[in-house]
């Protein structure tokens, strides 16, 4: 008889969908969207709805494996558990005794954003003393603009989005990337909002709007500055708002909006100025405007600012005021649980140094007191999604590097390993999960057994704690009862009944901490367009870094529908999709180049040169060349990914990776 079970969709996305499992005879057969969710409510993306085909994919790893050819070359062969485990913790005694234990590195992101599964190393590595991951490959600068301006004020109630009347998903991909706001932003377009888009290309979400405007990749500062020009100038200001909740407006209109006419920021957006005057005045006379901000924007040396620029229109219009405006960058529910039981800070007998992992790279190849001698890899596949790829490669390509690789999948970062460990899918395992789109909460348990030998993240660092010969009582706890650990007591954010009900494998809903739009938790009390405290005090035109680099192309590596980062490529439907790692580029580019749709070419800057298929198409802008997805090797027509191109540089804020904010040029290959 099948059996359905509830569980949480385990991915990098603002949304955690609630999933119904069936399973028959230990496997899961098929999975769908739990209509009884109170937010995502039944609604699943293409990538999951087939996720029993990841799951049960023959290519799972299901056997530890150690190294055999020369490294990279991808031969392994099998080993048990108790091998893999002495051979890794003989390696790194060894390297503790002759260079110390900052020289194991461990590197994950979010393969799985559970909260015990994707935390499950820190406690190990804080008491082994290993060198620290700065975790700043997303969207760290969006943070950073946001605390700028608005300190530490909450996100508003994504559900509000539904009351506007304008809606401007800024510099996201919602269509593929947080299909419920799409949701959401449709509900209000059915009731009568307008839809704008603010992109650099014609992605999905474009086709799905009523107006889509595109613009030079970095320069959204100028479009919002120019707004502001306009607004302020057209006496659209809603002066009594911001006497009340804004400090330095005066120094704003003073000092920078004189310089920002539509007529010179159009040079730097690419808009037409008249254009810029009708979004403006739009936005002004819109009742509620709501601006759903993505983190494509910030991944620029000038991030950090684009979103404090663009964070300061809902206060110049008053927007925040009313039901339905405002701006929403993504939830944070940090206190919710007491992440601090799991993640022990408190094992930490010295604060080893830390390590960027956008700057793995270097990392690997550069550093020195110690060096990098060990590398450990869980739910990440930094080969693949880390920035400057060529860098990365010749670090794992070092003989004297100890790499082991804990995976559901031969990646390309397992491609290097010594010692790969075989992980468990989400649906193997239990966790509790919740998201950065929303308040909603949900425990789950594992619906199936490990595949074969698969292991999930808690019970590796377990059994590495024991073959370190550690009697700390922490390390023998399991994944169900480092969930109670989460869940004990109530806070704010969750009374005794949500904690049960959340114990019971419920979706909740949590309760956001302060009244939002209305407390502004920054030093003054008020949204801060002036702060003193920043290097930069006011909001203004900040360069990209690219802007100097000096190749002709603007290079976009953007999101798929069908992947998540480099997840998903096992599944053959979901990857034929996609067709073939392409190369978008615009008639004209392709012309005064001499390239031809179809044809293989060469993209290049001073860190790398990829192949691509060229797809000659008008969704992209003359200047701009776009590529989506992060393949696997396996599939693509060279030996390189995307990300051979960008770069190791940081955000201007919050050490964000800077992964769009690239140049390149493109011959015949
Ligand atoms: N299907 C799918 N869903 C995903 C992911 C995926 O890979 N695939 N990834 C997940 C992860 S980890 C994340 S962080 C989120 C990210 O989801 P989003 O917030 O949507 O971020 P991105 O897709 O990186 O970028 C959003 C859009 O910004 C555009 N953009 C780039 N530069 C600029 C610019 O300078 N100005 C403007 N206005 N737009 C710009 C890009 O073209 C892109 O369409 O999505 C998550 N969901
Ligand atoms: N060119 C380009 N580069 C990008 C991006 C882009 O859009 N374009 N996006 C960037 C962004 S926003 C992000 S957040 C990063 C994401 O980078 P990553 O967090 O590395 O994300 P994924 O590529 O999805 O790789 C996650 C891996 O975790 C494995 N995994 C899943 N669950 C588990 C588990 O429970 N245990 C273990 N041990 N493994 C598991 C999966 O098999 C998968 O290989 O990539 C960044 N890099
Ligand atoms: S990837 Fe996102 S939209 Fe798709 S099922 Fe998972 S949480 Fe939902
Ligand atoms: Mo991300």
């Amino acid at each position: 008889m099948p059996v359905i079970t509830r569980s949480v969709c385990p991915f990098d996305c603002p949304d955690a969908c609630g999933l119904l499992v069936t399973v028959e005879n230990g496997r899961a057969i098929s999975v769908c969207g739990d209509p009884e969710h109170p937010v995502t409510r039944g609604l699943l993306c293409p990538k999951m709805v087939h996720y029993q085909q990841t799951v049960h994919s023959p290519r799972r790893l299901t056997t530890p494996l150690r190294r055999i050819g020369i490294k990279g070359a991808g031969a392994f062969e099998p080993i048990s558990w108790d091998e893999a485990v002495a051979t890794i913790c003989d390696r790194w005694q060894h390297i503790i005794a002759n260079h110390k234990a900052e020289a194991i590195l461990p590197y994950s992101y979010a393969g799985t954003m559970g909260l015990v599964q994707r935390n499950a190393g820190h406690a190990f590595f804080h008491k082994l003393g290993a060198s620290r991951l700065e975790r700043t490959i997303c969207s760290p600068a969006k943070e950073a603009g946001w605390h700028a301006l608005m300190g530490d004020t909450p996100a508003l109630e994504p559900a509000e989005i539904e009351e506007s009347d304008l809606v401007i998903l800024w510099g996201i991909n919602a269509a593929a990337t947080s299909i419920h706001s799409m949701r959401d932003a449709q509900s209000a377009h059915r009731k009568g909002a307008r839809l704008w888009a603010i992109d650099t290309y014609r992605t999905p979400t474009c086709e799905a709007v009523d107006e889509a405007f595109l613009i030079r990749p970095g320069s959204d500062s100028a479009l919002a500055l120019a707004m502001l020009h306009v607004i302020e100038r057209e006496e659209l200001l809603d002066r009594e708002f911001i006497a009340a909740n804004v400090l330095g407006f005066e120094e704003l209109s003073a000092q920078i909006l004189p310089g920002c006419s539509p007529i010179q920021m159009s040079e730097v957006c690419g808009l037409p100025a008249e254009v810029i005057e009708r979004m403006a005045q739009e936005y002004a006379r819109a009742k509620a405007a709501f601006i759903r901000l993505g983190s494509g924007l910030t991944r620029y040396g000038n991030g950090a600012m684009t979103v404090r620029t663009i964070s300061c229109m809902p206060a110049a219009v008053g927007a925040w005021a009313k039901p339905g405006g405002g701006i929403f960058i993504g939830t944070s529910t940090g206190g919710a649980f007491p992440l601090q039981s799991v993640i022990r800070e408190d094992f930490m007998t010295t604060l080893p140094r830390l390590v960027s992992m956008n700057q793995l790279g270097s990392a690997l190849t550069e550093l020195d007191d110690p060096p990098v001698m060990s590398l450990y890899v869980y739910h990440s596949n930094p080969a693949a999604i880390a920035p400057d790829q060529n860098a990365v490669i010749r670090g794992l390509e070092r003989e004297d590097l100890f790499t082991v690789v804990h995976e559901r999948f031969m990646t390309d970062t397992a491609h290097y390993a010594d010692i790969v460990l075989p992980a468990t899918s989400s649906l193997e395992h239990p966790d509790l999960y919740r998201c950065y789109g929303s308040y909603h909460a949900q425990r789950c348990s594992a619906a199936i057994q490990p595949l074969g030998g698969a292991k999930n993240n808690w019970e590796v660092f377990c059994l590495l704690a024991a073959g370190m010969g550690w009697n700390e009582p922490f390390f023998r706890l399991s994944a169900e009862e480092l969930i109670e650990l989460l869940l004990v007591g109530e806070n704010p954010w969750r009374d005794s009944e949500v904690t049960e009900r959340l114990r019971q494998g419920e979706p909740v809903m949590l309760t956001p901490l302060t009244e939002p739009k209305k407390d502004w938790l920054t030093p003054s009390g008020k949204i801060e367009f002036l702060n003193k405290k920043e290097v930069e005090p006011l909001p203004r035109l900040l360069p990209t870094h690219a802007e100097r680099d000096g190749y002709p192309l603007r290079l976009q590596p953007s999101v798929t529908p069908f992947a998540l980062n480099s997840s998903f490529y096992e599944q053959d439907d979901l990857r034929s999709k996609q067709k073939c790692m392409e190369l978008l580029m615009n008639r004209f580019d392709a012309d005064v180049r001499g390239l031809v749709d179809g044809q293989i070419v060469a993209t290049f800057n001073d860190l790398g040169s990829v192949r691509f298929t060229l797809r000659i198409t008008e969704r992209v802008p003359t200047g701009t060349v776009v590529t989506e997805g992060v393949w696997w090797r396996e599939f693509i027509p060279g030996d390189r990914g995307v990300n051979a191109l960008t770069s190791q540089r940081l955000t201007d804020g919050g050490r964000g990776s800077t992964l769009y904010d690239v140049t390149v040029e493109v011959r015949g290959a």
